[in-house]
């Protein structure tokens, strides 16, 4: 990979200044798994200098194994195997064993529909449900290791649908409901599944959106597919292929409610999730059972300081990593309660996920960046509306939280009771690397604090060195993990050439950070949002912060152009505040505030006003498409994977005018 350098070879600098700082209160850390920086420091000094002794101590005290495993650890980079020789079965530790405790007739899943209608499955109902789908799956053919795709809204069947694969050892590859009917198809071909499970539609906004006949038509080249299950959702009419498509609710019900766990060797495929990279083709990233489940279970125990009577709410949907692991199979694995929703942050009210957090008494609630500016637009009074004081803590994931929504997250959604956890991780990582331990770290907005138990993080320069603190460059993680992905499904050269030649046998992560006196990583976004400036090297992250600081501004997206004398300049597309004036003057004022806030270096060269900023489904801004639009082009790439592809044409014709 060819990393940007710029003449003096410096690495990236790091420009923003925030000094706030939150210790935890009092009652927070009596009441928490790790309650100061002593007991973190020790944890995390044991576990990185002994990780096969600490790996193995979390192992046999969290999960249940059929048979213990041989061997911890066999590191031949970038090949890590946890657990050799070791029987564990994923669905049996999130559910089978909470059946012979307290909780079996406890909340597993809360469901709330985008209508408000709602559905509890306890651990044992929850258990039934799998264990009858797990016999369909056998009935249709589906052995170990067979790949399983599921194209599902937020519904309790996806769920359902995971945990049965998991109970036989079928490998499933969930495809997120707003892909289309061609991305769906190339992950059917790429994975080679043998059934696939799906609704007739899906809601939202109160909108039927066809599942079923996007899947028709993925599967017209999709041969490998012989079985389609569909579940009855929104009542859309469907067309189905006799002796290929069976209805979800005719083939559980000649189906029993027991049904044997298969022990799975720890290193045996447990899913495979696409993300995109910087190529047009998606990666699927490979994930294996034991060490995954393992990480999942910790992290989510130790970042979410989880007990087994906490109510957690992962706003994430399903087909994305963060919903897998932490609606899934984290908070599943330890007992607790997790709430699964259906809807969208602002219909049909602005205030609908504080209307479900009242509803259900949520502990912890863990969402994303974008949806918090986004809810922050909409106004302070639909938050205050409701009584959020069940929630003891807040989390943050998917991108960087600028400061100026970070402080918002904290007085008017925690009451300035509650700390904010801004977990960093990836699809690859499994779980969450870099996140404050709520009980005894000092928060800083914009900091994602430490890395976890076992995680060694660093920052690296151009050559593999470590930088001084508060230098920019490179993150990378220089020891395996038992989250790490193994591989890329059918692309071992990918997989070496993507994630672990940049520095022979180091993972890669594509992010740039510092870490500041303290020891605390501040993320800086993806080194290709990295852009140098007069030799000065800015996270267009820091840029966008000082943007959404300012009282105008909701969201920003600052994006590279070419600049005759600086080398690169900045563009920045700003969306305002409801009832903002997009005027000149206004532009002046930010450029003033930028200035201000990083100082005159990182002044835009251009600003354009827009309503909507163009983003996946997940909620990440594509900069790609940004960067092409801040050029004046008009060809600017694929653009299928946009919530709202739409969006493009305006700013391209707003270019123009500019
Ligand atoms: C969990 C998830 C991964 C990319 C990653 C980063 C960005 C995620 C944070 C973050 C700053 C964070 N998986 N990212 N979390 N950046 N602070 N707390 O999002 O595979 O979909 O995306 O997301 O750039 O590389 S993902």
């Amino acid at each position: 990979m060819k990393k940007k350098k710029n003449s003096s070879g410096s690495t990236i600098e790091s420009i923003m200044k925030e000094t706030r700082k939150f210790p935890p209160s009092k009652d927070f850390r009596e009441q928490a798994h790790i309650k100061s920086m002593t007991e973190y420091n020790n944890m995390y000094k044991r576990s990185i200098e002994d990780p096969e002794a600490f790996w193995s101590g979390q192992a046999e005290k969290e999960l249940d194994w059929f048979k213990k495993w041989n061997k911890v650890l066999t590191w031949e980079p970038p090949f890590a195997k946890w657990f050799e020789g070791g029987k564990i079965n994923v669905s049996y530790n999130c559910l089978d064993r909470h059946l012979k405790t307290w909780r079996k007739n406890k909340a597993a899943i809360i469901w709330e529909g985008e209508h408000g209608e709602d559905k509890t499955l306890t651990y044992q109902q929850l258990h039934r449900e799998v264990c009858r789908f797990a016999n369909v799956l056998l009935t249709n053919g589906i052995k170990k290791g067979d790949r399983v795709c599921i194209y599902l809204p937020m519904v309790p069947e996806l769920v359902i649908s995971m945990l049965a694969c998991t109970r036989i050892g079928a490998v499933h590859s969930i495809i997120f409901g707003g892909f289309s009917a061609a991305a769906l198809g190339d992950r059917i071909n790429d994975c080679g599944a043998k059934l696939l499970i799906t609704s007739d539609g899906s809601f939202r906004r109160g909108k039927r959106i066809p599942l079923k006949a996007n899947a028709d038509i993925a599967l017209i080249n999709s041969p490998s597919v012989e079985n389609v299950i569909v579940v009855n959702i929104t009542g859309l009419e469907v067309k189905m292929k006799g002796g290929r498509d069976h209805w979800w609710d005719d083939v559980v019900a000649h189906e029993s409610t027991m049904c044997e766990c298969v022990a799975m060797d720890a290193e045996d495929p447990l899913f495979i999730l696409y993300t995109s990279g910087t190529t047009g083709k998606p990666k699927g990233i490979l994930h294996t059972t034991g060490g995954y489940l393992l990480y999942v279970h910790v992290t989510a125990k130790y970042m979410f300081d989880l007990k087994e009577e906490d109510t957690l709410w992962c706003t994430a949907d399903i087909g994305w990593v963060t919903g897998h692991s932490y609606i899934v199979y984290g908070p599943l694995s330890i007992g607790a309660t997790s709430v699964m929703f259906e809807g969208v942050p602002n219909y049909p009210r602005p205030g609908r996920f504080w209307e479900v957090v009242e509803k259900y008494n949520v502990n912890i609630f863990y969402t994303a960046p974008t949806a918090i500016r986004a809810i922050k637009r909409d106004g302070d009074e639909w938050v205050k509306k409701h009584d959020l004081s069940s929630i003891r803590l807040l989390g943050s994931v998917g991108e960087p939280i600028n400061p100026e929504a970070w402080r918002w997250y904290y007085d008017v959604v925690g009451g300035g009771r509650c700390p904010i956890i801004d977990t960093w991780w990836q699809t690859e990582t499994g779980g969450a690397l870099i996140t404050p331990l709520p009980g005894a770290m000092t928060l800083k907005p914009g900091s994602a604090s430490r890395p976890f138990f076992g995680i060694k993080a660093e920052i690296f320069d151009e050559e593999g060195q470590n930088v001084r603190s508060n230098q920019g460059g490179y993150l990378v993680i220089t020891k395996p993990w038992p989250g790490m992905f193994r591989n890329l499904w059918g692309d071992e050269e990918r997989f070496k050439s993507t994630y672990f030649s940049q520095y022979a046998g180091i993972y890669f992560t594509g992010d740039g950070a510092r870490i500041d006196k303290d020891g605390d990583f501040w993320l800086m976004g993806r080194i290709d949002d990295v852009v140098n400036v007069s030799g000065h090297r800015i996270g267009t992250a820091e840029v966008e912060s000082a943007l959404v600081s300012h009282l105008a501004v909701t969201e920003a997206a600052v994006v590279p152009i070419p600049h005759e004398i600086k080398g690169q300049g900045l563009f920045a597309f700003v969306t305002l505040k409801k009832n903002t004036e997009p005027d000149k003057a206004l532009k002046v004022e930010l450029l003033k505030h930028i200035s201000k806030e990083i100082g005159p270096i990182a002044k835009p060269e251009m600003i354009q006003f827009t309503e909507a900023l163009p983003k996946t489904r997940s909620g990440k801004i594509m900069r790609r498409i940004l960067k092409q639009i801040a050029m004046d082009r008009v060809d600017v790439g694929d653009t299928t994977t946009l919530a709202d592809p739409s969006v493009v044409d305006r700013l391209i014709e707003d270019r123009k005018n500019l």
